[in-house]
Parts: C-alpha cells; sequence; structure tokens
C-alpha cells in the first residue's frame, strides 16, 4: 500500500525532465510472485532542461541490481523510485527487479486476472513495473522480450520474433510508459483484417478467454467501423502491422488505449445478444471506437503532464460522440449525453469534487479521471466547434495533427491551433478550460412593436478555491416559433460573452415562443422561467428534437417539484403533450423512449436543494412512483401498441433501429407492470430471447414486487457467467423499494458470489446501492454505514476503485441535518481508518471540505 502523506503537486511547478530516452529495452521472466524484469535504457541529457537531478519513479519494486554503462551501483532508494548520479553524456541504464504480479490486486502496473498476466500503466502503474521517468512527456520507442510458459505473449507494436516460450515485440512510435502493455495468457484470437487508405494490411485480433468465443463478433466489427470512420471524418490512418484487443475480468476502469495493444475490462467489449443488453451494445461500440480514436488523439499526440489529461480524454469523448452519433441517431445521441452530463457531472461540478477540466493541482491523479475531465472537456470541444464552425474545427485539427505529431502537448498548444487557423482570440474562452462550476444562463424576455428581446445572464456559483468567476464565452443555440408552430426565425448560435447581454430580434408579426440552448449548446444550467403552456407547445411543435425533448423534461420536473412541495396533482399539460409525442409514430422509436424519462431522484434532490428547499428522498420518491403512475394510466390505450414495438420479427440485432423499438417497447411495459401487477412482463420474461427483453421484464417484475421465481431462474441460467451475474446483483438492489434497498444490498454482500475485490462486481452491488436514491439515503443510515463498511475493506486492497466510490456521499450538503450528521460520521470514519490509501485519504478530506 502507498504512503499516504498527502503531497499536492501543481500546474505551475512543471519542469521537464532532465534526460531525454532515446530507447528502452525490457525483458520479463514471468512468473506469477516473482516475475523478473530486465530493463536496458538508453538516457542522454536533456538540452532544455535545467534540473539534472537523475530520478527515476519505482514502487514496490525489489531492486536486484542497477547498472550505468555496465559498472554496478547502489542507488539512494525511497517508497517513490530512485536517485543515482550519471554521467553528464549519453549512458546506458541498466536495471533488474523482481515484482509480484499475483498478489498485485490494486491492478496497476503488472497483475493477474484469471490465471493471465496483464498490465494497467495509466496514469503512474508502469513505476510498479520498473524503474523509469514515468511521466508523459518523456517518450521512447521500446523493445520488449517475453519469457513465459504461456501460449499468447502480446505487447506494443508489431511483433519481431517468437519462439517457444517467448515472444519479441518492437514498438516503432515513440510513446510515454503509460502506454506499455503486456499481456500473457492462455487467450483466443477472434481474428479481422483492416487495409488502410493508404494500402496498409492491418492484423486485427480481439483475444478471449476461453469460453468467451462467442462474445466477440460485435467487438470486432466495431473496431473495423471505427478505424474506416477516423480515415473518413478525420483522416487519420493506422500505423502498425497489428492491432490486438484483450478482454480482462478484473479491470479499474471501462478499457485503455495502450500502443497496438487495446486492454478492455470484459464489460467493455465482450457482447452477445444472449447476455448483453442493447444499451450494453452500443456502449462497447462507444468505447472501442474511443480506445481506437486515441491512436492519434492520445498516443500520436499525447500530454505534456497529467494536468493537460482532457487533451486527449475531452478530444477522444467528442470524436467517439460524433461517431456515435453517425452510426446511431444522432439526436438520441445528444440527449444521452446531456442526460449522463447532468446526472454526473453536474454534481460533480457543483459539490464539493468540483475542479477545472484542467485542474491545477493534484495529490493522486487517479482521482482526476472524473466526468468533468472527459464529459465536460468534450462539451468544450463541442463549443469550440460551434463557435469557429465546422470547416475552421476540420483545419484547425488537421494542423494539430501535422504540428504536434510525436509530441507531448499542452491545452495552450490546442487553441493556438485554432486561433491560427480562425484568427480568433480564444483567451476568454479558455477560461472553460481554467474555471470550474456550471455557469447558470438565466432568460428575460421583452416583447414589443415586432420586436423580441433576449436577455441572457451568466453567473456561476464559487467553488473549492476558486471564489470569483469570470464571465465565460457561451454559445447559446436560439430558434424562434410563431404563434402557429412555425419556425419564424431559425437556429442562431448568440454568443454570451458578458454577465449580461441583450440580443433583438425584429420585424416579427407575434410574440415569438423561443427555442434557447437548441442542441443543448453549452454545458450550462438554463434558468427560464418559461410557462407549462410555453413548454407545452415547444414539446408538440420545436423542430429541434434536443429543445423538443428539453421541453418535455421541463414539464415532467416541473409537475414533480410540484408534487413534492405543493402537493399537486401530475400536470395535464405533461401527461397530455407526452400523450401527442407516443402517439406520434412519424417519431422515432428510441426518441419516444427518451420522452418516457424521468428526471432522476438525485436529479430532482439537486433541483430543490437549488430552490432553497431541503430535499426529502421518500418524498421524491413518491412523487415519481404517483407520477409514473399517473403516466401509466394516461397512456394505457397506447400501450399495447407500443409494447409490440419490443416484438421485432427480424434476428437480434443491436442497431439503432431495433435498439429504439426495444427501448419504447419496454417503457411501455413498465408502465403496463403498473396496471397489470406484472402479468405481462411474466409472459415476456417466460419467451424472452435476448438479454434486453429478459433483463426488462425481469425488472419489471422485481418493481412489481414478484418475480421471486424467475429471479432464482435467471440466476440458474447464469451464474456461471460473470458479466450477467454483475447484472443480477445490480437488478436486485436497484429495484429494491427504499425500505429494502439497505437489507437487499446487505444480504447481496453475503452471497457466495459477491467476489468483492472484482471492480464490477463490487460496483455492481454497491454502485447500485448509491444509485437508488430514497433506499441510500435511509432515514438511519444503514446505506451509508453500510457503504463506509466495504470502502473501508476494498481501499487496502484496490485503493483506486474506493475512491471513486467515495464520490457516493459528495451531494451530502444538500440533505437534512440528520442525514449530514450520518454521512460526516462515515466520512471521518472512513478519513480515520489506520493506513488509508492516499487515493481514499484525498477524497474523502475533499469531499469533508
Ligand atoms: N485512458 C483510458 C481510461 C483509463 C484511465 C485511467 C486508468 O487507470 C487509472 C485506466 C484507464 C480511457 O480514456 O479510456
Ligand atoms: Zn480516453
Amino acid at each position: 500500500m502507498r504512503d499516504a502523506a498527502p503531497t499536492t503537486i501543481y500546474l505551475k511547478d512543471y519542469t521537464p525532465f532532465g534526460y531525454l530516452v532515446d530507447s528502452v529495452h525490457l525483458t520479463f521472466d514471468l512468473a506469477p510472485n516473482a516475475t523478473r524484469v530486465t530493463s536496458r535504457i538508453k538516457f542522454r541529457p536533456n538540452p532544455e532542461a535545467t534540473d539534472r537531478t537523475f530520478f527515476l519513479h519505482g514502487e514496490e519494486l525489489n531492486l536486484i541490481r542497477a547498472a550505468i554503462d555496465g559498472e554496478v551501483i547502489t542507488p539512494e532508494i525511497t517508497a517513490e523510485g530512485l536517485t543515482a548520479t550519471v554521467p553528464d553524456a549519453p549512458f546506458i541504464w541498466e536495471a533488474v527487479v523482481e515484482i509480484d504480479p499475483a498478489n498485485n490486486t490494486a491492478l496497476e502496473g503488472l497483475y493477474m486476472s484469471n490465471g493471465m498476466y496483464c498490465t494497467q500503466c495509466e496514469a503512474e502503474g508502469f513505476r510498479k513495473i520498473t524503474y523509469y521517468p514515468d511521466r508523459p512527456d518523456v517518450m521512447s520507442t521500446f523493445t520488449v522480450r517475453i519469457n513465459g510458459d504461456l501460449p499468447v505473449l502480446l505487447s506494443n507494436g508489431n511483433p519481431s520474433d517468437k519462439g517457444e516460450g517467448w515472444a519479441e515485440w518492437v514498438d516503432p512510435w515513440p510513446k510515454p510508459a503509460y502506454l506499455f502493455a503486456l499481456v500473457a495468457g492462455e487467450l483466443i484470437a477472434h481474428p479481422g483484417q483492416f487495409t488502410t487508405k493508404s494500402g496498409r494490411d492491418v492484423e486485427l485480433n480481439l483475444w478471449v478467454r476461453p469460453g468467451d468465443e462467442g462474445k466477440s463478433a460485435f467487438g470486432m466489427e466495431a473496431l473495423k467501423k471505427s478505424m474506416k470512420w477516423d480515415e473518413d471524418v478525420y483522416g487519420r490512418e493506422y500505423d502498425l502491422d497489428v492491432f490486438n484487443i484483450v478482454a480482462v475480468d478484473d479491470f479499474n476502469m471501462g478499457a485503455m488505449e495502450n500502443k497496438g495493444l487495446n486492454i478492455f475490462n470484459s464489460s467493455a467489449v465482450l457482447a452477445s445478444p444472449e447476455t448483453s443488453t442493447d444499451a450494453n451494445f452500443e456502449r462497447i461500440e462507444a468505447i472501442i471506437a474511443h480506445e481506437y480514436f486515441h491512436n492519434w488523439t492520445g498516443n500520436r499526440i499525447t500530454c505534456r503532464d497529467w494536468f493537460q489529461l482532457c487533451l486527449k480524454e475531452g478530444l477522444t469523448v467528442f470524436r467517439d460522440a460524433q461517431f456515435t452519433s453517425d452510426m446511431r441517431s444522432a439526436p438520441v445521441k445528444r440527449i444521452h449525453d446531456a442526460i449522463d452530463l447532468r446526472a454526473r457531472q453536474f454534481p460533480e461540478d457543483n459539490g464539493p469534487l468540483s475542479h477545472p477540466v484542467r485542474p491545477e493541482s493534484f495529490q493522486e491523479i487517479n482521482n482526476f479521471y472524473t466526468s468533468t475531465i472527459y464529459e465536460k472537456g468534450a462539451e468544450v470541444i463541442g463549443m469550440l466547434k460551434c463557435l469557429v464552425g465546422d470547416e475552421a474545427y476540420s483545419e484547425a485539427l488537421d494542423l494539430y495533427f501535422d504540428r504536434h505529431d510525436g509530441q507531448a502537448c499542452t491545452i495552450e498548444d490546442w487553441l493556438q491551433v485554432f486561433e491560427e487557423t480562425t484568427g480568433r482570440d480564444l483567451s476568454q474562452f479558455k477560461r472553460w478550460y481554467n474555471q470550474s462550476g456550471t455557469p447558470r444562463v438565466s432568460v428575460a424576455e421583452d416583447w414589443a412593436d415586432g420586436t423580441y428581446t433576449l436577455t441572457l445572464s451568466q453567473r456561476t456559483e464559487p467553488t473549492p478555491g476558486q471564489e470569483d468567476k469570470q464571465p465565460q464565452v457561451i454559445p447559446v443555440a436560439v430558434g424562434l416559433l410563431g404563434p402557429n408552430g412555425d419556425e419564424v426565425r431559425v437556429t442562431k448560435v448568440l454568443e454570451l460573452t458578458e454577465a449580461e447581454q441583450t440580443f433583438k430580434f425584429t420585424g416579427l408579426a407575434a410574440k415569438p415562443v423561443p427555442s434557447i440552448l437548441r442542441g443543448f449548446s453549452a454545458p450550462v444550467i438554463l434558468e427560464h422561467d418559461s410557462t407549462n403552456a410555453e413548454r407545452a407547445f415547444l414539446l408538440a411543435h420545436d423542430i429541434d428534437p434536443f429543445n423538443r425533448w428539453q421541453a418535455g423534461r421541463s414539464l415532467a420536473e416541473d409537475t414533480l417539484l410540484r408534487m413534492i412541495t405543493e402537493e399537486a396533482t401530475p400536470e395535464a399539460d405533461y401527461l397530455d403533450g407526452l400523450l401527442s409525442v407516443l402517439r406520434d409514430e412519424t417519431l422515432d422509436p428510441a426518441y419516444r423512449a427518451l420522452m418516457l424519462g424521468l428526471p432522476t431522484q438525485s436529479e430532482l434532490a439537486a433541483a430543490l436543494h437549488d430552490k432553497g428547499i431541503t430535499p426529502d428522498p421518500m418524498a421524491i420518491w413518491r412523487a415519481a412512483e404517483t407520477l409514473r403512475q399517473a403516466t401509466a394510466q394516461h397512456v394505457q390505450d397506447l400501450l399495447p401498441r407500443l409494447h409490440s414495438e419490443t416484438l421485432v420479427d427480424a434476428p437480434y440485432q443491436p442497431d439503432a433501429e431495433q435498439s429504439g423499438k426495444r427501448a419504447l417497447g419496454s417503457a411501455a411495459l413498465a408502465l403496463t407492470s403498473r396496471l397489470d401487477g406484472g402479468i405481462k412482463a411474466a409472459e415476456e420474461y417466460a419467451h424472452a430471447n435476448n438479454m434486453t427483453q429478459q433483463l426488462t421484464s425481469l425488472s419489471c417484475l422485481l418493481r412489481a414486487g414478484k418475480g421471486e421465481a424467475e429471479l432464482a431462474a435467471f440466476y440458474d441460467q447464469w451464474q456461471h457467467d460473470r458479466l450477467v451475474m454483475d447484472k443480477w446483483f445490480a437488478l436486485q438492489v436497484s429495484m429494491a423499494g427504499p425500505e429494502t434497498t439497505v437489507e437487499t444490498a446487505s444480504k447481496l454482500t453475503e452471497h457466495p458470489d459477491f467476489n468483492w475485490k472484482n471492480p464490477n462486481r463490487f460496483r455492481a452491488l454497491m454502485g447500485s446501492l448509491v444509485g437508488n436514491h430514497a433506499g441510500f439515503h435511509q432515514t438511519d443510515g444503514a446505506g451509508y454505514a453500510l457503504l463506509a463498511d466495504w470502502l473501508i475493506r476494498l481501499d487496502p486492497v484496490n485503493p483506486q476503485t474506493t475512491a471513486r466510490m467515495c464520490s457516493a456521499f459528495q451531494t451530502w450538503k444538500r440533505y437534512d441535518a440528520n442525514r449530514q450528521a450520518l454521512i460526516r460520521k462515515q466520512l471521518n470514519r472512513i478519513a480515520e481508518t489506520p493506513g488509508l490509501s492516499r487515493d481514499s485519504t484525498e477524497m474523502v478530506s475533499r469531499i469533508l471540505g
């Protein structure tokens, strides 16, 4: 375990490393408890550096031998690395270290998962493999020899030679150590082939454990589509002879873009219709694309330091979102992204963990793989594209790839290519990178003499370490609708740059209804006191699919808030509007399914808190239940027809069209189950032939307080399948009523299949506990205590996953004094745990504030 001493690292302190690395040769002699890593590294003084301290990172390594230019030395060793005296000229560093992959439960560095060796080096895992300047601005070519008695031995780059029990790999592209990877095991390849636009033949392989062969075809097709898309849209070609993907069961994150050897959490790559839902397929396609796209945005051009993480992550998320929009439905993707941003990034940005897209300090970089860096980082790029236009965006990207190929870059480099290609001053835009918090844009309207005046104001609440906020450049896409629903002014992007600004639309025949923030053109909170009649009007007429959906969402939120605070009954504007949308068969089923969604209960809690009302999770839950019930009754005549959408005649395809139909059918089944007590859901479960149907019908049954037999049958059917068993755990906790959530979760922790050291299993159970808002926030604090117990238990085993899950407590200050006291007690208990990791220490102390 790591030293928990909190050292803060600052962006302003960046200095280049004193030495350049010309080449790295690594030899691995694999053994579960004593793998030997021999390194031979050519260093030379860096002419651009002033500090010549020769410090190499290294953690949990047993140094056997170190030599410089063949002469054995005794370096000074600490828990973080070693220091040695070196010549003021090029020299060769050699070291032999021993490591223990079998006991590496943190899943950083070289570790074992089901008998297979694999690595995870981002962000700072390479230092657990050997001594090295483990920082992204130190780039080198790597040659790797693996000696091991296993049939498949993989590393980065191209295979150069192999024999019985050994293999050699050469990666010709200079890379930082965080992109290093090694995999060794008994694996089966799903092969593929791709010819790049310039004619390079690339051998593709998706490697899985025996037994998982039936789940690799979809991932392979997604990879080929990604390779083609990046050529067509960004002109980016693949640059090696092979591209390998490996599925691993024990993995902290979704996947990793190691050069030529992507390593995936098996949940992010393995799929079959019988075991995966439509949502799983879509996610897998997006993650495969994301990791592949990193080959250019991340690998060929990498980050100078970890403060620049959004340079690769924001851009790559933006690119994978473009890909999904092209492969599937662009409006549906945009709505999903807005839902996710509001559910995950907004709470982060408006709470104690708030940090800029480019942070200025950190203690543990692993804690900064956040929704802010990734998703808000992508939104920032979307805004930049919106402001400069599509053509200028392409030109700037071409320049970026040309100019910075092979470099480790900064946000300044990124913005510079836009400034040069557009002539635009982006100094104010840069605040999106430096300023944390979600801007709130409020709207005031005026109408006189054919002129409609829109006054937009922006403000951002203080966030930790940032009291005063400056106005940002906010692209606000606006269209105007006339009284009959026609578009009287087409979408225009208003650039809000001041704290308050007025925009006029002249020559209008009648007072228009504005459609503001079309396409969710900026990641802001729009405060617009429009009437429900106006919302219903937009729901009926807006030609912007995002805002049409948003109008329904705002109606739903408004009615729910009134139900919670005024004991109002569900509003007719909402129910009638919904009914017309559901009846409209010209609308994409996936879009209609989205219309049936409600704001999450946690979002409602945030909305109440914003209004100065302390949220009561039970009251929120009751309102959501009541509205669901009222909706079911209101649209009941339509339900059989909508439900029949699920029954797609053609063979199962996880494409947008079929999955959209199933989404609508599933939403209809959920409402039907509220009226028939689950009869239809039981029928559907009995003849379900894909996981989407099986899981939907089972969840409807559980929600109706039924399904015990089906749950047991599901277990019997799928107990051999790890990924499906994750669903079995998650479903029971998510579907439990508020009073039984904690009890259900607690009982499941005793189940023999609760392999809590596996991050997927841990998250399936504990993540669902946190996601069940009313259940987690049970008044006696039992939910908080259960989570804290398990975080304390997991921390010494896997600090990274523990720390990420601590964020469950980030919203604690929204709730009443009693709940706050109960949560504080658990946070303190975690903080006071002897030997708590640096990861969790940082998270808990930031949350406590
Ligand atoms: N770079 C990967 C995600 C990743 C990040 C950190 C990790 O360990 C701390 C692992 C994976 C991606 O964006 O997909
Ligand atoms: Zn990424």
